[in-house]
């Protein structure tokens, strides 16, 4: 690639992994709301409201791919959900359209599937089960990469990513992990496939404990290593395991099930 865009680049995500894709493409540019200082002087740093139509084409130009972290990543107030989740996607796409864009990787979340309870175990053509208005505006993307992929070929992983953090730190987690090192191995393989397509890709490390099946995207080639096996004697003594009855031991969502809907 010419230039890959990082959305979302200063945040949890997007600050473990903004400089391990410098292979990936000859000019690396990275975007957030927020202002932040990259470790490469190489990489380009846009500060950019996903809400504002014109500045979002404007970071966009000149791109050929796009790791599109930015957002609003849990539950909050419809108002703020919308701005950078709904309206902020539907600007990214209609940005990808007219700079000609080819491929995307959607940061998407476990919580468009959240009301599903832990004992299913789902793949790609699971109905969607959102847990609140974050899972629904995910929903909404999955469905605005859908929309551009068959109207205009545009390419989207769409990944359901599970809980990516350095590390599991509850009971949950040992079935939702991903870890840094498998997301950047997956995003290779997203850039790198000759056919993409549109696919729905769980995104968890090589958990034993996982509620997903990822059988329908061995053709990308990926492969997680990590596993939150080895961390389970340490969550075993740092998390309180849930109840059975505990949304957090019930649902996929896990506790996002009982959050209110903000006012
Ligand atoms: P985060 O909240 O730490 O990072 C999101 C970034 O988006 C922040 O730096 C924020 O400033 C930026 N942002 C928010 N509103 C914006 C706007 N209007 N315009 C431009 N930028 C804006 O979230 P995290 O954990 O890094 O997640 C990255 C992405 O992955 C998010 O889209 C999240 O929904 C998704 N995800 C993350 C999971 C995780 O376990 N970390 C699990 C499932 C999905
Ligand atoms: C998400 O979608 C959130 O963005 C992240 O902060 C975690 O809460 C994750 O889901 C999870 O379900 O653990």
């Amino acid at each position: 690639m010419e230039r890959l865009l990082i959305t979302g680049a200063a945040g949890g995500v997007g600050a473990m992994i903004r400089n391990r894709l410098d292979h990936l493409a000859q000019h690396i540019r990275l975007s957030d709301i927020e202002a932040f200082e990259s470790e490469s002087v190489a990489a380009e740093v846009v500060q950019c409201d996903l809400g504002d139509a014109g500045d979002v084409m404007g970071l966009v130009e000149g791109c050929d791919g796009i790791v599109h972290l930015g957002g609003v990543s849990l539950e909050d107030r419809f108002d703020k959900i919308r701005r950078a989740n709904i309206d902020g996607v539907y600007n990214l796409y209609e940005a990808a359209r007219r700079h000609g864009v080819k491929r995307i990787l959607f940061a998407s979340s476990n919580h468009v599937v959240g009301y599903h309870p832990q004992t299913e175990r789902l793949d790609a053509t699971a109905p969607l089960r959102p847990d609140g208005l974050y899972g629904v505006s995910k929903c909404f993307g999955e469905a605005m990469a859908n929309l551009y992929h068959d109207k205009f070929g545009i390419e989207t992983a769409l990944v359901r990513i599970g809980s990516c953090f350095a590390e599991p730190s509850d009971h949950r987690m040992l079935s939702t992990w991903l870890s840094i090192d498998d997301l950047v191995a997956l995003v290779e393989c997203v850039f790198r496939v000759p056919r993409l397509g549109c696919p729905v890709i769980y995104g968890a490390s090589n958990n034993s404990a996982t509620w997903w099946d990822n059988a329908g995207v061995g053709y990308l080639g990926w492969t997680p290593r990590s596993r939150s096996d080895d961390y389970r004697q340490k969550v075993a003594l740092s998390a309180q395991r849930p109840l059975p009855d505990d949304p957090a031991a019930v649902y996929q969502g896990g506790k996002f099930t009982t959050d209110p809907i903000h006012e």
